[in-house]
């Protein structure tokens, strides 16, 4: 099994993204998964553009997209990408959406194709925190989430796509306020590789209940 992984350069004022320093710490192979490691750019125009191509070149059975999300607590499996662009800050190339369909023709939203709570459940066999969540936000992320499920939908329908969003790394979130949530990288790096392990190990998903009340 072939697993493009992909993690987002630094944004947002941050000298480091743990998605990308994460996704670097992996080794090239996994049990029976092989790993492309991708840096791509937060961009909302290029983000997609860049991991299409190495789709074309590799042709990978899944894209699991790595992404920084400050303020969470621990490593979240993405279920479902919706269909807008509202940044809140713009991205690295300046660009700022305000209320903007991703896709107009494309459908509201698209749900990981990926066994997600296999993922979760895994992570947390190996020791570590996880929770499926239900928005991976109106940014750059999501953006990425939702255009590879799209392209996957309409155009390379050998591929399967999830995205997972982690914490802040701990040097982050030294300089912030007390609190704020982290996690080392080697963490990050062993929950990215739990969930190879779960992507290569045997398909479907646990009968469990593990939505959220709101
Ligand atoms: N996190 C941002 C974009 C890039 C990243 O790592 C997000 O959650 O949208």
């Amino acid at each position: 099994m072939k697993i493009l992984i992909t993690g987002f350069d630094p944004f947002g004022g941050e000298t480091i993204n743990p998605a990308y320093e994460a996704v670097k710490r992996l080794p090239a192979q996994i049990g029976e998964a092989e790993l492309i490691r991708l840096e791509v750019p937060t961009e909302f125009s290029r983000c997609a553009q860049e991991v299409e191509e190495a789709i074309r070149l590799h042709r990978p059975d899944v894209a699991l997209c790595i992404g920084q999300v400050g303020g969470r607590s621990c490593v979240t499996i993405e279920r479902v990408a919706i269909n807008l662009a509202d940044a809140g800050i713009p991205d690295n190339a300046g660009e700022a959406p305000v209320d903007t369909p991703l896709q107009p023709d494309g459908p509201a939203a698209y749900f990981a194709t990926i066994p997600v709570k296999a993922l979760v459940r895994h992570i947390r066999e190996g020791g570590i925190p996880c929770h499926l969540s239900y928005s991976a936000g109106t940014y750059v992320c999501n953006c990425l989430f939702y255009r590879v499920l799209h392209l996957a939908a309409t155009k390379y329908p050998f591929l399967r796509a999830g995205f997972i969003h982690v914490p802040f790394s701990e040097a982050q979130a030294v300089g912030k306020p007390g609190g704020t949530p982290c996690a080392s990288l080697s963490t990050l790096s062993r929950a990215l590789a739990l969930a190879v392990e779960a992507l290569a190990g045997p398909a479907g998903e646990p009968l469990e209940g593990m939505g959220t009340l709101c």
